[in-house]
């Protein structure tokens, strides 16, 4: 690795002649951001090869971190910076005439994911390497990741993502390690020696290629691997059907191509299409037999039998989505390598674990029989198997509890019960924040909790504080720095040591400076984007999330109608000047978060223009949410809003990558908002709402009726009242689903319910903010106390408590390994 900015300029000039034939001054800025990603990327593979080859050498247990979602973001600056190069190269650039954020600008957002669940994935994979723990993600490599959103005329339009269009310079195509996934077909049974012998036949071959991504760790040279699986057309097959049938040939591969073409745009909810089931299957069956193959050369040609998997291999399934690795892995254990199924069955429960993301019903995951076995017909027969095992312990357990078993069982009603597989087929079930396991384990799997006690703990959360606050926000890492030193970027806890300057009033103003300089930078994209003037000096009032009924943007939305009312009445009112700051997608069938986009949108339109408001509050929506909008956005809030209703928000992790960047949160007790409030204390945080057992107790028991408080509080009836009055300048109907929201529904989301004591809430964000010094002194608290929420933290107690691996030392240079040449390929 380059250790001056000479080495690196002479290298990246080189870079450049041997990639395109040219000189720094003929290059396009495209040709530099390439060369200097492929330039980086020759310097990671040395690592690579070497952890590859340590990892195989040493026969350590290894984890694979199974998710149909890896929301990357941009690679090229973490990468540098892991690798402890990014001045060197930032210095280099700049002494050539170019600026490394221009270079940056230009790689493709990965945008392999919905949310939360994704960008989760994203930030354990930069955990696992900085930890040095053996460790990779195994994936689906979409041809077009998440949606582009353009808003146009106030409504969202979705355009597809065209992220692969200039090529992916961090992916390394392994077309040796292709593998056959078989769909559709039939199973035929022999009995050989009283062994029975399944042979898939008439089956639709597609072939699965891999997509190696470097995961660079930081300050250690730790790669480890990102396999990402893209679906191809056998070359054989199409052969073979374009002699006899050109069309039929043509079909079939696109048919074959089409299962890897796109994410779904879906969060929260599942929407049961056969597509999805086969990109299910697909990854999962592709991982496992590159997992099983690996391991076969790796142990069993030396020492280990097939029998001792689980003791060197760890599958984690993140939600339901790859809970076919569990039937998959009783096939391979039993049609490929002949054990009994007891001995599968031991094998694989200690092999999986199982990470629950979300309690919301819409979102379980559950596949219709028919569709099932008619895609998966062997799969379909090993679960059937499993259900009927699992549902004769039950039935020892309960006996005669019909009903209990059926609502326990895996298949129940028609349907496959993906979430009731992962549970049975697992030996840790998890949630993502600590009130998310209890509700797990007291109601939504209550009964698999007393079945499985020992299964079931949390996790909570995190977030990758490199990504979120070293890079997204370098001026205030550099302030923590010069004034705590360096230790908190591999040890974020050490951020506690900023706990003593939180009165400091030079701190602060230091502090102060770095908001307002991220502000000026936000305003500056505010202005080019949306062509709105935002006063920096306003409170960056923050909610950018998904968009979806129970995060409660209408709650938000409300809050600003009813300021804007107040504002017409008496334009003089003393409040602090607002700009509020919205962004999120909605899922493209989701017809009521689409509404709420453009009922903020028509808000934003009406407020920013009135000249009675005096500038007073602004709204803006920034289209296109995505990661790196985030790392633009986050550092800039001084308020985070988190408002979901209680019980609803497993997690969270936005809300952990705000408190990093010293913004205020205002939120419900809900997720991991309650640990934050636990970790800075409840003075520096600002609670409203309903906690989640008064949710949970009136959706049970009754004893809320929204027509009540709609018809006593009169301001709650004219806010209600403007979304179909004609108050704004749109048809009468266009708000109606989101009046039908609130008052058919009797207010499922507590929307109404909790909007008294959100407006205090705010009330009191508009008190602190007057006084900048407390203010301030809020803001560094919640810096101080967020490094319990760095994925560092979070991954060490899956790798202690769930995966029992332990990290590997990776050294470059250091002693070679002679190792039988099997041990090093795949
Ligand atoms: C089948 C449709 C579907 C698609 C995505 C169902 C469920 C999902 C995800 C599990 C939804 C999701 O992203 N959940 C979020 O996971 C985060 C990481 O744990 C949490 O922080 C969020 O609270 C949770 O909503």
């Amino acid at each position: 690795m380059f250790k001056t900015t000479e080495e690196f300029k002479t290298e990246f000039v080189d870079k450049l002649q041997t990639l395109f034939g040219q000189s720094l001054d003929d290059s396009s800025p495209k040709d530099k951001y390439i060369a200097l990603a492929s330039l980086i990327r020759d310097h990671i593979s040395k690592r690579w090869y070497q952890t590859n080859k340590q990892y195989r050498y040493s026969g350590e247990k290894q984890v694979y971190y199974f998710s149909m979602e890896f929301l990357l973001g941009k690679l090229l600056v973490n990468n540098l910076f892991n690798l402890g190069i990014k001045d060197i190269c930032r210095q280099g650039l700049a002494e050539m005439g170019i600026s490394l954020e221009e270079l940056e600008a230009l790689e493709p957002d990965a945008g392999l994911g919905n949310g939360g669940l994704g960008r989760l994935a994203a930030c354990f994979l930069d955990s696992l390497a900085a930890l040095q723990f053996p460790g990779h993600g195994c994936g689906i490599r979409y041809r077009h990741g998440l949606f582009e959103q353009k808003i146009i005329n106030g409504y969202q339009v979705e355009l597809p993502d065209n992220w692969l269009e200039d090529g992916y310079v961090w992916e390394v195509r392994k077309a040796d390690r292709a593998v056959t996934v078989k769909f559709g077909g039939n199973v035929r049974m022999e009995t050989h020696e009283g062994q029975c012998i399944f042979y898939h036949e008439n089956y639709e071959p597609v072939r699965a290629v891999p997509y190696d991504v470097p995961v660079v760790g930081y300050n250690c040279e730790t790669v480890n691997t990102l396999r990402l699986w893209s679906a191809e057309a056998d070359e054989f097959d199409f052969s073979s059907f374009s002699k006899g049938d050109y069309l039929k040939a043509v079909e079939y591969k696109y048919n074959v191509e089409a299962t890897t073409q796109v994410l779904y745009p879906d969060d929260n909810y599942q929407e049961g299409r056969i597509l999805r089931l086969k990109q299910q299957y697909f990854f999962v069956a592709a991982g496992i037999a590159s997992i099983v193959r690996r391991y076969m050369k790796n142990h069993c040609e030396a020492y280990n039998s097939i029998t001792k998997f689980h003791e060197y291999i760890s599958i984690h399934i993140n939600d339901t989505h790859p809970a076919l690795a569990i039937p998959e892995l009783m096939r391979v254990f039993i049609d490929e390598e002949g054990l009994s199924w007891e001995e599968a069955w031991h094998i694989t429960v200690n092999t999986v674990s199982y990470t629950n993301h979300t309690i919301l019903p819409e979102a379980m995951e559950k596949w219709p029989i028919d569709m099932f076995k008619c895609l998966l017909p062997r799969i379909y027969m090993i679960v059937e198997e499993i259900n009927k095992r699992y549902c004769a312990a039950l039935w020892q357990r309960y006996p005669g509890e019909w009903e209990k078993i059926r609502r326990m069982a895996i298949i129940a009603d028609g349907y496959v019960h993906m979430a009731h597989l992962a549970v049975v087929g697992s030996h840790s079930v998890n949630g993502v924040a600590k009130i998310h396991s209890e509700i797990l384990k007291k109601q939504v799997m209550a009964n698999f909790h007393e079945f499985y006690p020992y299964r079931f703990n949390n996790k909570t959360n995190g977030v990758t504080h490199r990504r979120w606050l070293a890079n997204a926000n370098p001026q205030l890492a550099a302030l923590i720095t010069d004034t705590i030193g360096f230790s908190w970027l591999a040890h974020p806890t050490d951020l506690t040591n900023l706990h003593k300057y939180a009165g400091d009033a030079v701190f602060q103003e230091k502090i102060a400076q770095v908001k307002r300089h991220n502000k000026e930078v936000l305003a500056k994209y505010i202005k080019d984007h949306n062509g709105i003037t935002v006063d920096v000096d306003s409170i960056f009032d923050v909610h950018v999330k998904r968009i979806h009924a129970y995060k409660r943007q209408t709650l938000n939305v409300l809050h600003i109608m009813d300021l804007y009312n107040r504002l017409k009445e008496s334009p003089d009112l003393d409040i602090a000047p607002r700009t509020f700051i919205f962004g999120g997608k909605a899922a493209p069938g989701y017809h009521l978060a689409k509404r709420t986009i453009k009922l903020i949108t028509t808000l934003a339109g009406m407020v920013n223009k009135d000249p009675l408001v005096k500038n007073k509050i602004k709204i803006v929506f920034l289209e296109n949410y995505s990661v790196s909008l985030a790392e633009l956005i986050i550092p800039a809030a001084d308020v985070s809003e988190q408002i979901s209703t209680a019980s609803k928000e497993a997690s969270g992790t936005g809300n952990m990558k705000f408190m990093m960047n010293g913004a205020v949160t205002i939120c419900t007790l809900d997720g991991a908002n309650i640990e934050m409030r636990d970790e800075v204390g409840a003075e520096n945080i600002i609670v409203f709402g309903l906690t989640a057992d008064e949710v949970i107790r009136y959706y049970t028991q009754g004893g809320y009726n929204v027509l009540d408080l709609y018809h006593s509080d009169k301001r709650i009836k004219m806010l209600v009242d403007q979304l179909t009055n004609g108050f704004f300048p749109v048809g009468f109907d266009e708000f109606d689903a989101i009046y039908h929201s609130l008052i058919r529904t009797n207010d499922e989301y507590f929307v109404l319910k909790d909007f008294g004591t959100y407006i205090s809430a705010q009330n009191r964000i508009n008190e602190f903010y007057k006084n900048q010094s407390s203010w301030r002194k809020l803001s560094i608290n919640n810096i101080a106390f967020s490094g319990r929420f760095s994925t560092d933290r979070t991954i060490s107690e899956y790798a202690i408590g769930i995966w029992k691996i332990k990290p590997l030392v990776v050294r470059v240079g250091g002693r070679q390994y002679s190792s039988p040449a099997c041990l090093l390929d795949d």
